[in-house]
């Protein structure tokens, strides 16, 4: 069998240093020594959508992507099939880094056509689902090399030596569960992984009727609502907290000016909740919502931007057939 390497590269306890910041930031009223003002508890509570995948939350996203109204994943994949040809043709990668490769799934039709590839670099925050893909990719392709990572992708992230060129690879929207602002920060670094003949294939949903687009996020079976809550019992697991996942609303809305879907949890009463390992007692009024991701959709003009800032040519951009998403490659 050909290897498989596991590298950690942060420290196990980043994680819950991050997670313990991200919900002090989101969801924490700042108060002073005197009592809270009137307009403090407007502050809209926020937690960001990566903290959804532990072993469960994958399972559930996995789950979700089957769903007959997530189209996303069947549309990247109809491109994928498609293209991959052209991908590797276009590339001639050695080297292919994929951010945020949960089960790798996809990335099989690129693996297929990448006839001169050296090794695969699936970069993750999830363990368990870096292992499962990596053990399984290895056992059916005897020349590939697998190194794994565990990181945040959107962290500068340090690449293993291996042979370019190289593609990076950042599919399923992903980058749709940034904001704005995380987004640019984010293809910058990208650039900076790519010497010249290196590319990036970057997957995006596309602007769409707003009833499609709901539905995909507020599935009938009520996948979706449970993968939104697993969030909460990812907090009351790391930090103690007492979340009542019943005691919040699933809730899902197209926001037309910023062009993003937002999933929010909203308070079915007013309750208060208790996170001991912050010392943290969040009140939430009846109705209250936290927002807990944003999926942005994309418009090629926009994409073309974005790309440009960051110093990325729109080279390729293939869509499937119905129209719904896109993939864009840059080569540098
Ligand atoms: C594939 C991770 C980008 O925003 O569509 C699915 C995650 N959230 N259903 C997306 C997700 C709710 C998803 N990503």
């Amino acid at each position: 069998m050909s290897p498989f390497l596991l590298t950690r590269t942060l420290p196990e306890d980043t994680t819950d240093a991050a997670l313990r910041a991200d919900v002090l930031h989101g969801l924490a009223v700042p108060r002073g020594a005197g009592p809270a003002r009137p307009g403090e508890t407007a502050k809209p509570k926020t937690l960001p959508p990566k903290w959804f995948y532990d072993a469960h939350g994958s399972e559930l996203f996995e789950k979700i992507t089957e769903l007959p109204e997530y189209y996303p994943t069947r549309a990247e994949r109809e491109i994928l099939i498609a293209r991959a040809a052209e991908i590797a043709a276009a590339t001639g990668a050695r080297t292919l880094v994929e951010l945020g490769s949960g089960s790798s799934e996809k990335t099989r039709h690129l693996l297929d056509e990448l006839t001169g590839l050296h090794t695969y670099v699936p970069v993750d925050v999830s363990e368990s689902a870096l292992t499962q893909a990596g053990q399984a990719l290895i056992a059916e392709r005897p020349n590939l090399n697998v190194h794994a990572l565990i990181a945040d992708f959107t962290g500068g992230l340090a690449l293993p030596g291996t042979p370019g060129p190289r593609l990076v690879a950042f599919l399923g929207g992903t980058i749709g569960n940034l904001l704005p602002a995380e987004r640019t920060a984010f293809l910058a670094s990208v650039r900076t992984l790519l010497s010249p003949g290196d590319a990036f294939l970057l997957g995006t949903d596309l602007v769409k009727d707003e009833s499609v687009l709901v539905a995909a996020y507020d599935d009938a079976a009520g996948v979706t609502a449970e993968f939104n809550k697993n969030v909460l019992t990812v907090v009351n697991r790391e930090l103690g907290a007492d979340f009542d996942p019943d005691a919040f609303d699933h809730v899902a809305v197209w926001d037309a000016e910023k062009e993003w879907i937002e999933m929010r949890l909203r308070s079915r009463t007013a309750q208060t909740v208790k996170i001991p390992a912050l010392d943290l007692a969040v009140d939430f009024a009846d109705g209250e919502e936290l927002r807990t991701e944003v999926s942005a959709k994309f418009r090629k003009d926009g994409v073309r931007a974005e790309l440009a800032a960051a110093g990325l040519d729109l080279t390729h951009w293939w869509t499937d057939e119905e129209g719904r998403f896109a993939l864009s490659l840059s080569v540098v």
